[in-house]
């Protein structure tokens, strides 16, 4: 979660779920393992990755919702994305780079606006481009685990009312049949929309995403819808070719109620996380993205801190990877994955302890049982980071503005050394 997500949730009834109490207690007593469903789909090998999305690396975005809205007078994005990493040119040298710090995965996006760009039409210079990239994933010993929506939608989608539209299901399930009949195959996972809680937060309650919203009952409604598209699209994963897990990926945080929030809260995470964690029950695993805590109090989330902060303004906080895969745990029966979980600071020690810690919380609660299945850390490079431009920086490799020349930071090999002394 981040300053620019602070929502307000006063007054508001907790649904018809109810919230996941978030007791210590509570959280360590665990979902009921014995309605866990076996996996056969998995690998055995734990995955250890690092992440990107599309939209964030490659450049060039013209056809998006984002796009226009970086543009747009007003616009609450501090600056374009343009030319991003230029990783549409360039994915070669970062799959090599995955590969340099001896990964085992490699989890990016798919662009859905270069593979269909006009309602029904096929790219298939886009679809070749993808298949380039998971086969050099493949050429490397790289699972290639990818996911299909990550924040950006074509403008045609956009324009038709996206995740308010009447149709929003049906397009994305055809737009996971065509990425499960080109891919299926190949793809070691498939998540099928990123942080889904995040797009409706974001785009329909703060405003900071497109479209640009903040009504409460639209909210609701575009979290429906979007548990519709996973549903959807999940559907059309498994009657593809392969045999890959599919999952969605959910921003989670650690969350201290202050003030006698209690209530405020409850209702905040019903929407936020709850709900979500429910429709996770027929998946194969459930991607946990985590990065920080918050404080709550009765106005909504209350944004720093008095310790130790990073460049987005929100709590230096490991132990969220613990705290937040037992909240998982202790609410879905199926495997988790951490799909993100790093640090954006300009201070590339900070990110060593960061790492340091957040992987012993990891080891902690694998310690403890809970079923985890890889982790993803976000980022590779230095990326766009939505609205705030290039300014927070999660890389492990630092990305030259102007020439594009990727510079691994003395991160990367300690990262490749803490993932070589686990597996
Ligand atoms: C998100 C996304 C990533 C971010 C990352 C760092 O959580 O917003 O999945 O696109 O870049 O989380 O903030």
């Amino acid at each position: 979660m981040k300053k620019w997500r602070n929502q307000m949730v006063r007054g508001r009834r907790v649904g018809r779920h109810g919230a996941t109490p978030c007791t210590p207690q509570a959280i360590r007593r665990g979902y009921p393992r014995e309605m866990s469903r076996s996996n056969a789909r998995f690998s055995s090998d734990f995955y250890w990755g690092t992440a990107t999305a599309a939209y964030q690396i490659e450049g060039g975005g013209t056809n998006t919702d984002w796009w226009r809205f970086e543009h747009r007078e007003g616009s609450s994005a501090v600056e374009p994305s343009g030319d991003a990493c230029d990783s549409w040119h360039r994915y070669e040298e970062d799959v090599e780079l995955v590969r340099s710090l001896g990964l085992n995965a490699y989890r990016f996006s798919l662009e859905w606006a270069r593979i269909e760009p006009r309602p029904g039409e096929i790219d298939r210079g886009a679809i070749e481009h993808y298949r380039g990239l998971i086969e050099a994933c493949r050429a490397r010993g790289i699972a290639p685990v990818v996911t299909l929506h990550h924040f950006t939608l074509p403008l045609w989608v956009a324009d038709a009312g996206g995740f308010e539209c009447p149709d929003i299901a049906t397009w994305m399930g055809a737009y996971a049949a065509t990425v499960g009949r080109e891919f299926g195959s190949s793809i070691a996972m498939a998540c099928t929309i990123n942080e889904p809680n995040v797009v409706a937060a974001m785009g329909y309650l703060a405003s900071f995403f497109p479209p640009g919203v903040s009504d409460w009952d639209r909210y609701v409604a575009v979290n429906e819808n979007l548990r519709a598209c996973h549903r959807a699209m999940r559907d059309a994963l498994s009657d593809a070719p392969g045999d890959f897990p599919i999952g969605l990926t959910l921003s989670m945080a650690e969350y201290e109620p202050v003030e006698g929030a209690e209530a405020e809260l409850a209702t905040y995470l019903d929407e936020m996380e709850d709900r979500y964690l429910d429709a996770t029950a027929e998946d194969d695993f459930l991607g946990v993205q985590c990065y920080t805590k918050h404080r709550f109090g009765p106005e909504g989330l209350i944004w720093g801190g008095d310790g130790e902060l990073t460049a987005m303004g929100y709590p230096f906080w490991p132990q969220s990877v613990a705290y937040t895969l037992a909240r998982a745990a202790a609410r879905t029966p199926v495997p988790l994955v951490v799909t993100e979980n790093g640090i954006g600071t300009d201070d590339d020690d900070q990110r060593i302890r960061y790492l340091d810690q957040a992987l012993a919380h990891l080891d902690a609660a694998r310690r403890d049982g809970i079923d985890v299945r890889g982790y993803f850390q976000w980022s590779l490079l230095d990326n766009f980071e939505w609205t705030l431009g290039y300014g927070p920086k999660f890389g492990l490799v630092s990305v030259d503005r102007t020439s594009f020349t990727r510079t691994p930071k003395p991160s990367a090999a300690w990262f490749a050394r803490a993932v070589a002394a686990r597996r």
